[in-house]
């Protein structure tokens, strides 16, 4: 059997920080796991250096289930972004190890492929409903059959989703975070119109997403989702902040807009009361911050059972080697929903060579042994890490909201 003979963080910042684990073996075979944990990278880099990595050395590599549950009931203290991030780099990198081992790419070790793809969808943004549809008539042309719109609000000078003019859009872009602000009024008066324009301009045969990013109570979130349904949305993203589980009821009897959350969940326990009681149809939560791909099948397994199906995140700080897990876990899983896209820079498939590839609004994580993904250390060492804070949302009277 492979035994652990290291664990090494690698933190590169190819034009963002991420957080890389690669653990080695006696067999020569090495596994990558993302850890990255956007704006906290570090706190997850030395929970894994500092905390886990001695744990590690001499394990069997194939003992994935066992080193879950050790690293997940040995550290007493449950659950949380940071803890939940390091256990999923660990898992990565094991499944990554096993599919090397046998020759497989992991969506086989998982059951095999159940779809010829994974949808996903693009984001499509600009500072006005215009410059939006632009956007989105060009990821169309692209191929893509799902497009999230998100448009800057008038009145406000800047919202979020919505990039600097003529940069990519990265929300974290200070040394210290910047501050924004919000007015839900002036957002409530205009998402149903980009969303009108959306479809007369791109018609119906492509899916439209909308991530309202936490920003709504339930009775706002239930008055957004009635405004939107002449426009029959795939999802509305993060409606409300979800500590409160229960928030969902109120919207729920509201509104028939499809409701997605949880890409800021970390454990099954944050979905649970929201999967039993059918309150959302999608669940958010992907391989880096849901424990990887163990703890991510046991969540979308007990979703089935309840109608809801995935929808993970995919944003550009979640790394290349989270992307290639989440598309082996996307094609295999039963009930898959959507996978997010949001196009990493040439500079960070530079440093992270992958396997998986976008086809005519498909993608696929390839065929190569383990996930497919690889991290070049001679070139992530040229990229040092970088501080980054996303952004702090206050409300025009200065109370902080939700970014
Ligand atoms: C967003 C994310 O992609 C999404 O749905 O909510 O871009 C989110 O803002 C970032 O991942 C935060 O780091
Ligand atoms: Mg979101």
């Amino acid at each position: 059997m492979p035994r652990i003979t290291a664990a090494r963080v690698i933190v590169t910042c190819p034009g963002r920080n991420f957080v890389t684990l690669k653990i080695e073996t006696d067999e020569g075979v090495y596994g990558l796991g993302d850890a990255t944990l956007n704006g906290r990278e570090l706190a997850v880099a030395s929970y894994l250096a500092d905390h886990v990595a001695p744990c590690l050395i001499g394990r069997d590599a194939h003992r994935i289930e066992d080193v879950w549950q050790y690293l997940y009931k040995g550290a007493y203290w449950r659950r949380g972004p940071v803890t939940m991030a390091a256990i999923a780099a660990v898992d990565t990198a094991l499944w990554d190890i096993k599919g090397k081992i046998a020759n497989l790419p992991v969506y086989q070790l998982l059951g095999g492929a159940s779809r010829e793809g994974c949808m996903v969808y693009g984001h499509a943004n600009g500072r006005d409903v215009e410059e939006t549809l632009d956007d989105a008539r060009r990821h169309v042309e692209q191929g893509y059959k799902a497009v999230r719109l998100q448009s800057g609000v008038p009145g406000l000078a800047a919202t979020y989703g919505v990039a600097k003019h003529g940069q990519r859009y990265e929300p974290a872009d200070g040394d210290l975070p910047t501050e924004s602000l919000w007015s839900t009024s002036k957002y409530l008066r205009s998402a149903p119109a980009l969303f009108e324009a959306g479809r007369e301009a791109l018609g119906w045969d492509v899916h439209l997403l909308h991530d309202v990013h936490h920003r709504l109570t339930p009775i706002e979130a239930a008055r957004l989702g009635k405004d939107m349904e002449p426009y029959r949305l795939f999802w509305i993203e993060d409606a409300v902040p979800a500590e409160n589980q229960a928030n969902f009821r109120l919207i729920r009897q509201h509104t028939t807009t499809p409701l997605a959350v949880g890409e800021v969940f970390n454990s099954i326990w944050d979905a649970k009361q929201l999967i039993e009681e059918q309150l959302i149809d999608y669940i958010r939560a992907t391989v880096v911050h849901a424990g990887g791909i163990t703890h991510l099948k046991r969540l979308a397994s007990f979703a089935a059972i309840h109608n809801v199906r995935t929808g993970c995140h995919g944003a550009t700080d979640l790394s290349p080697v989270c992307m290639a897990a989440a598309l082996h876990f996307g094609l295999s899983v039963a009930n898959f929903g959507i996978q997010e896209l949001m196009p990493h820079t040439a500079e960070t498939d530079a440093v992270f060579p992958h396997g998986y590839s976008f086809a005519d609004g498909l993608m696929h994580p390839g065929d190569g042994p383990g996930l497919g993904v690889d991290i070049d250390e001679t070139l992530a060492a040229r990229y040092e890490y970088k501080r980054a804070y996303l952004p702090v949302n206050r409300l025009e009277d200065g109370t902080v909201w939700d970014w």
